[in-house]
């Protein structure tokens, strides 16, 4: 296991990389250029001054991630071609700056989704991401844009790009007669187009949970269930067709039993990295994130852990969305203290599991 952090680029996030650096067991970076639209190539000098960065600080990078998929690979129209080309291009150029893993998602127009950025903990007075299913359905698409940018403290969120927010009406239009299955059917048309190239250049494709686990809005959507993700990769059978299995976007559905999930892609060896996160269910499609520990969601950190210790050792995990505490003011989901704090428990979990397993052997 590679414990990494989320970092935006010296000027976009409000972490440094010492900081990073300092968090205990912290051995490099899950990295993202978050300027870059859709669809545009990453150049070699842009890869080339984040990566010069982190090696400065003594970290690593190997895994990348936003790389988003233009809506219209999404919706087979015949320009995908070009941006498949382009594509390529940035998995190129991120391999020869040593990146291993390319994090992306399938989901239509939008990326995870949530109807509130900052939901007080009465418990505590911390904040974290909220979503609530009906309130979802009183705002409507256009409303949940604005409301979401207005929230976001003055940062860029991923997966939120102003340019592709910008045509929300008319993208929405374009999906209204997407299937599930045009929806497949694309996928694998862009899977044929950017494997080869990823396989060559010794890259894995790590395809990130729709977030909530279920269709919003009338979209299609298809990667939220273990059948799902039995579908995808059998799209394209190789090894660089794998997952990026977010235990919190996917546990956001009750019935999704995660230590169970990563035993059965572990086992496949496709899990490629993971986000580690709690949730904590209140009510019908309503939840909030939670902190790391186990006892403060729904979900069993050391099953979970224990599973990646048995079927993917050697996946990267890096410990997702935090709460705001302590006072911090940052991008939502993405402070420093309560994701440094996930960190240290989750190396917790894994050291007393490694050292057990040792024991027994
Ligand atoms: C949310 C993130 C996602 C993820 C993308 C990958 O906070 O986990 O935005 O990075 O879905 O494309």
């Amino acid at each position: 296991m590679k414990m990494t952090f989320r970092w935006y680029g010296p000027d976009s996030d409000s972490i440094t990389l010492q900081q990073i650096k300092q968090i205990p067991g912290m051995t490099g970076l899950m990295g993202v250029l978050d300027s870059k639209a859709a669809g545009e190539v990453w150049e070699e000098g842009e890869i080339g001054a984040y990566m010069d960065q982190v090696q400065a600080a003594g970290l690593e990078c190997q895994v990348i991630e936003s790389v988003n998929v233009h809506e219209d690979i999404k919706l087979g129209l015949p320009s995908r071609d070009r941006y498949i080309e382009n594509y390529c291009a940035t998995i190129q150029n991120l391999a020869r700056h040593g990146v291993k893993v390319i994090v992306y998602n399938f989901m239509p127009v939008f990326d995870w989704l949530r109807t509130d950025l900052a939901r007080l903990i009465p418990e505590d007075g911390s904040n974290s991401l909220y979503f609530d299913e009906a309130q979802l359905g009183d705002m409507g698409p256009a409303e949940l844009v604005r409301s979401t940018m207005e929230h976001t403290n003055g940062f860029t969120l991923p997966g939120w790009e102003p340019a592709r927010l910008a045509e929300l009406e008319d993208t929405l239009a374009q999906y209204r007669c997407v299937t599930n299955e045009d929806l497949l059917a694309n996928y694998r048309y862009f899977l044929d187009g950017i494997i080869p190239t990823c396989e060559a250049e010794g890259v894995v494709m790590a395809v990130h949970p729709d977030d909530p686990a279920w269709p919003i809005f009338g979209l299609p959507r298809i990667a939220h269930s273990q059948e799902g993700f039995d579908q995808i990769l059998a799209l394209r059978d190789s090894p660089s067709n794998a997952l990026c299995l977010c235990t919190g976007s996917l546990a956001s559905d009750p019935a999704n039993d995660i230590p169970a999930m990563i035993r059965h892609f572990g086992g496949m060896g496709r899990v490629a990295c993971l986000h580690v996160r709690n949730v904590k269910h209140l009510g019908h499609r309503r939840f909030r994130e939670a902190a790391h520990l186990s006892a403060a969601g729904d979900l069993d950190m050391f099953q979970i852990m224990q599973a990646i210790y048995d079927t993917c050792p050697h996946a990267y995990i890096r410990p997702d969305h935090g709460r705001m505490i302590w006072g911090e003011q940052g991008r939502p989901g993405y402070g420093l203290y309560d994701r440094a704090l996930g960190a240290a428990y989750l190396n917790g979990l894994w050291e007393a599991i490694e050292k057990t397993g040792r024991e027994q052997a």
